[in-house]
């Protein structure tokens, strides 16, 4: 059974972005996707929701984004579908309405998804 947990992302997002992405953690990115940014951009473009949520009012928070980790058992799913299953969860848990990374890493025996995600606001 899938294990899943929630952390806060309060330092940087670039250098978490960077962590989670790592080719060597993901087949050469072949296990990375994103909703609502892209990939390349990502950091940046959640360090702009945040400003532009800032902008029109939304109250600051420390919290620059979530960070979800969601593991598999060894041998309970193969990388494809590890994948596949953590992209149907962030449609379930976020309905759209956040922007997300998620990366499948492989480097080791359980295999596990990790998203940074950040709600988008829409402009007022
Ligand atoms: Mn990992």
């Amino acid at each position: 059974m899938a294990v899943t947990k929630i952390k806060a992302i309060r330092s940087t997002v670039d250098s978490a972005i960077a962590y989670i992405t790592n080719p060597a953690k993901t087949d050469e990115k072949l296990l990375v996707s994103s909703f609502g940014c892209s990939v390349e951009t990502a950091a940046k473009e959640f360090d702009w929701t945040k400003e532009m949520a800032k902008q029109h009012g939304m109250p600051d928070t420390k919290i620059l984004a979530r960070h979800v980790i969601q593991s598999f058992d060894v041998g309970e799913v193969s990388p494809e579908l590890a994948h596949e299953i953590g992209k149907k969860f962030a449609d379930e848990m976020l309905g759209g309405k956040y922007e997300y990374v998620l990366a499948t890493h492989v480097d080791k025996d359980h295999i596990h998804n990790v998203r940074p995600d950040r709600a988008m606001r829409k402009a007022v």
